[in-house]
């Protein structure tokens, strides 16, 4: 999952774009960058880091002018070192800064048409080097030296023509302008906004709604499935449908945890989406433990408190935090013969025993993906004093891989794959398991929006809206997901001595 953004203003924009990106720091907390644009002249910065770490004052300082766009990252498939955080950038044509959010399915024969046919060489791994490259290339054909609009929309036409998958993104081309598109089925999110200032109109594209409240921009509307925004350096506003058979289905993850709550993606209120599971899930344990003895309901911090807040008041049982999250976790370090040591659940959250000794507890928690936070915090729960420990989960069972850019680990890691309710139950430890129902997942999220008829829940159900996704594609997939987890590993058991950092108290 990834965040993007991209402004058009009439000062200089780099200090927005830095606050931009911290507000949108929850979407990848692995790399970031700015690239803006002086009267044509590009300046960039990026590197793996938080954006707070990334961006020092004489970076900054050497981000001048009045157009730009951000990008933070959490590494996608095959997407890690510093030299794939983005934005990318190419010269030719014009000089062209890209960044998106999201996952190209069809990425590999991309890669492969993008050198043969359009005698373009990619230099990463990254699939949003190829995206640029395509986009570039239907820029190329035009043949123009002075750009229109119209130029622009004729290339993202191609682009959708060409690209498959998820795909959010924010395009700068020098001297020209800032152009927002999103895949036909507005799988990612994206919207865009404007704000008066003493100079004229600015305006600001980005992954989540939250951006553009913050930075004191109004919302204008999200970005349409297919659809592509293009704001010239004078600050004209162009929108055009650029795709054929645009349908929005959005994906369904970002309401369940990844988005804000103060955010709106696609008319939904992402908290009131979560208000609604909770309420949702109330009715489930009514119906499944007509009888039960909860004595309190506990959310597992951040994303579940507001679905356990409801679930709650619906149960009429108490709602209690206990759990304390530690906000300042700091990076692991490793120490020379040493092995690094994973930072633990226990170091991030801290049960306040009161709170669980003698009582019947259910913990909610927004999602269960491979299990092991969940275990660990159920065990945290019965050494705390829990006399028995209920789990509540406000998504259905993760089963199936996320092609459409949201990092998930390898399917058979995932603690829902090929398995029950029951055997999962048993696995994580608890004394009684309840899953959100997907049709109620749906509808917590579409009563928001009756316009949406579906959503992307393939995480969930296993089927692909972009309906390209081959068994071989997933086999690939799984097998790169696999391989990453191995290489972590090796690198949790200290293998990698050149990684090793010095160790500082500070
Ligand atoms: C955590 C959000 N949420 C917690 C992410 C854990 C799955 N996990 C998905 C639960 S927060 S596990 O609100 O952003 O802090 O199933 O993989 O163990």
């Amino acid at each position: 999952m990834c965040g993007v953004i991209g402004i058009v203003g009439q000062r200089n924009v780099n200090q927005s774009l830095y606050d931009g990106l911290i507000v949108l720091q929850h979407r990848g907390q692995d790399a970031a960058g700015i690239v803006t644009d002086d009267n044509g002249q590009l300046s960039m910065r990026k590197d793996n880091g938080f954006v707070r770490d990334v961006f020092r004052a004489q970076h900054m300082f050497r981000l001048q002018g009045k157009m730009g766009i951000g990008h933070v990252r959490y590494p996608t498939a095959g997407c890690s070192s510093s030299a794939e955080a983005q934005p990318f950038y190419v010269n030719s044509p014009y000089g062209i800064a890209l960044a998106h959010n999201g996952n190209l399915t069809n990425a590999n024969e991309l890669k492969k048409d993008v050198y043969r046919d359009d005698l373009r060489h990619i230099n990463t791994n990254s699939d949003t080097e190829i995206l640029l490259n395509v986009f570039a290339h239907e820029l190329q054909s035009i043949g123009k030296l002075k750009l229109n609009e119209d130029d622009i929309f004729k290339a993202v036409e191609g682009v959708h023509r060409r690209c498959r998958g998820g795909y959010a993104a924010v395009a700068m081309i020098a001297g020209y302008g800032v152009v927002g598109f999103r895949d036909p089925n507005g799988i990612r999110p994206i919207v865009f906004g404007k704000r008066e200032t003493d100079k004229g109109t600015e305006y600001i594209i980005a992954s989540e709604s939250v951006v553009v409240d913050t930075l004191g921009f109004e919302l204008i509307r999200d970005i349409e499935p297919g659809e592509a925004v293009v704001i010239d350096s004078t600050g004209n506003l162009h929108t055009r449908q650029c795709a054929k058979n645009a349908v929005l289905t959005p994906c369904i993850f970002e309401y369940v945890y990844f988005a804000r709550p103060d955010s709106i993606i696609d008319g939904i209120s992402v908290y009131k989406a979560r208000l609604r599971m909770g309420e949702f899930l109330a009715k489930k344990i009514k119906t499944e433990m007509p009888d039960h003895d909860i004595d309190v309901v506990i959310p597992i911090p951040d994303t579940s408190r507001t679905s356990a807040l409801r679930l709650s008041n619906k149960l009429r049982v108490k709602y209690r935090e206990g759990f304390v999250k530690n906000r300042y976790i700091g990076r692991t370090f490793i120490m020379p013969g040493q092995q690094q040591r994973k930072k633990s659940v226990r170091q991030k959250l801290n049960a306040i025993g009161l709170e669980f000794k003698g009582k019947n507890v259910l913990l909610v928690d927004d999602s269960i993906v491979r299990g092991t936070t969940s275990r660990e915090i159920i065990q945290m729960a019965r050494d705390a004093g829990a006399k028995k420990v209920y789990f509540a989960s406000a998504a259905p069972p993760v089963r199936y891989a996320n092609v459409y850019g949201i990092d998930m680990p390898s399917v058979k890691e995932l603690v829902g794959h090929g398995q029950d309710v029951d055997q999962i139950c048993k696995e994580i430890g608890a004394d009684w398991l309840v899953y959100q129902d997907l049709d109620d997942l749906i509808a917590a999220a579409s009563q928001g929006n009756k316009k949406i008829k579906n959503f992307d829940i393939s995480v969930f159900d296993g089927t692909y809206v972009t309906g390209d996704v081959t068994a071989e594609y997933l086999d690939g997939l799984e097998t790169l997901r696999g391989d990453q987890n191995k290489l972590k590993q090796k690198e949790n058991a200290g293998e990698k001595e050149n990684e090793m950092a010095i160790y500082n108290g500070a």
